[in-house]
């Protein structure tokens, strides 16, 4: 059984410990404690040097970086390719989302968030504007199918709905996205394990998080 290091409040954590659920892999679950540094245990660093969750470790290999470890996840247990699917360009597609997420979606929300966060700076519009914008694209992006690529869930709605329900949680207004709206709750009620895997991790965080954005 792989050993799955992560922290429940983390986006990046959630999306790797979704894909398990959807694919049906038991992880050996080994909480961090990011806040009190748990990450930078001797230990843990001789495991992943870059110190970072979520990190998986399978037989001879040691993984990080989420979307590696979502997809390789759905490679390696998947029953079927729908999770990572095969053909090229319905993967491109899934692609384009987690980098998308990677480069775009999730980067815009931690330069608008994490300053406020952990930074004691005030929330800067302009920087929310830059996520709004990011989130608009997404909305396109979701018209004409059911789930993020075509009409079944994959790696990438996992991906997606780990960043956009912590900036509901974070309580940024996606009153304006239908088709995202529609998608999230959706992810909510279909994703296998989604509130087993979510809800601790999004309650802490919209606990902290909601009330710092909205100053
Ligand atoms: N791009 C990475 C980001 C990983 C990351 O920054 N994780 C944070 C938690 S969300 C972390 O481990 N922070 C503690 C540290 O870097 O020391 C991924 O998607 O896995």
């Amino acid at each position: 059984m792989p050993d799955f290091y992560f922290a429940s409040m983390s986006p990046p954590c959630r999306a790797a410990h979704l894909v398990a659920k959807a694919v049906g892999v038991d992880l050996n679950l080994k909480p961090l404690d990011l806040s009190k540094g748990e990450q930078n245990d001797p230990d843990f660093v001789a495991i992943n040097p870059q110190h970072c969750v979520p990190t998986l470790v399978d037989g001879d290999l040691t993984l990080w970086e989420s979307r590696a470890i979502c997809t390789y996840l759905a490679s390696q247990y998947g029953k079927s390719d729908s999770f990572y699917p095969r053909d090229p360009k319905t993967r491109a597609r899934v692609d384009r989302l987690l980098y998308f997420d990677m480069g775009t979606l999730y980067d815009r929300f931690g330069k608008y968030a994490y300053p406020v966060l952990f930074g004691g700076e005030r929330p800067d519009p302009a920087k929310l504007e830059k996520l709004h914008e990011a989130l608009g694209w997404l909305d396109d992006l979701l018209a004409g199918s059911s789930w993020a690529v075509g009409d079944r869930f994959t790696v990438a709605d996992c991906v997606l709905v780990a960043s956009v329900s912590s900036f509901e949680a974070g309580g940024i207004d996606l009153g304006s996205y239908g088709r995202i709206t529609t998608w999230l709750e959706k992810c909510k009620t279909s994703l296998p394990g989604y509130e087993e895997v979510s809800a601790q991790g999004l309650a802490i965080f919209g606990g902290f998080a909601r009330e710092k954005l909205s100053k």
